[in-house]
């Protein structure tokens, strides 16, 4: 074994490769980042055009790099073109819609989302060229069948998400997070294993060219953090 490797519990460690860049290129780099994922929002109306399968192959790849609970990788994303399955899958969640904004959804509920426009009528889950089902595993199987939980399941696969939705950004497409309530109606429309739980549904392809977001903005660091130096 080389040196540069060591044995920890039994287990390989290599040495990691630290980015190196000075204090002037880290602070741009870390202004430019948010300036570009500052630009992201979240789109509702989508235009039909295809967008190539490696694209898609590429933005879960992104999202497989995040970190999880013992590295069990507890994620399966479900990548889905076929018009007849679109159909399928819109159908099915504006059933649960329908019941939600109808009754199931409170009246301060339905009051919060009023800005954002949003109803029953999920038109987009049709024309998008991709839907991205996320599924969550929340257990694994051993070599004898047995099952084994997995680890922090919602916090792994949420980040994870997070990455999926910044790599979207950075194709030039766009998506939004949508969670039709109930879902399990995903896992049997795409015929998942009685490990996986619907996580997460996401559309993606270009937005519409007329398409229009909700005029709200973003709370300032102010807000959202505290130093304590
Ligand atoms: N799942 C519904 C309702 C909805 C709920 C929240 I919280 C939102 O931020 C947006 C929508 C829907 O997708 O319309």
């Amino acid at each position: 074994m080389s040196s540069r490797e060591k044995l920890i519990y039994g287990f390989r460690h290599v040495p990691y490769q630290q980015e190196d860049f000075s204090s002037g290129e880290m602070l741009d780099r870390s202004k430019e980042f948010y300036d570009w994922l500052d630009k992201r929002r979240s789109v509702r109306h989508f235009s039909d055009k295809p967008v190539p399968q490696e694209v898609i192959e590429n933005i879960i790849k992104t999202a497989g790099t995040a970190p999880s609970g013992a590295h069990k990788q507890p994620w399966k994303f479900c990548a889905v073109s076929n018009s007849d399955l679109k159909k399928k899958i819109r159908k099915a969640a504006e059933q649960e819609e329908k019941e939600n904004y109808r009754g199931r959804m409170s009246e301060r509920w339905l009051k919060d989302l009023a800005p954002l426009g949003t109803d029953e009528n999920k038109e987009f889950l049709e024309i998008a060229p991709w839907l991205i089902v996320v599924f969550k595993e929340v257990y694994e199987l051993d070599q004898n069948d047995e099952k084994h939980n997995n680890y922090y399941v919602n916090e792994s696969v949420g980040i994870a998400c997070g990455m999926l939705i910044s790599a979207i950004h950075n194709s030039g497409l766009v998506t939004l997070t949508h969670t039709p309530s109930p879902m399990n109606f995903l896992a049997e429309l795409l015929e998942r294993p009685s490990n996986e739980r619907a996580y997460l549904l996401l559309p993606v392809g270009y937005a519409a060219g007329d398409a229009f977001v909700p005029d709200i903005h973003r709370k300032k660091l102010e807000e959202i953090s505290e130093f304590y130096k």
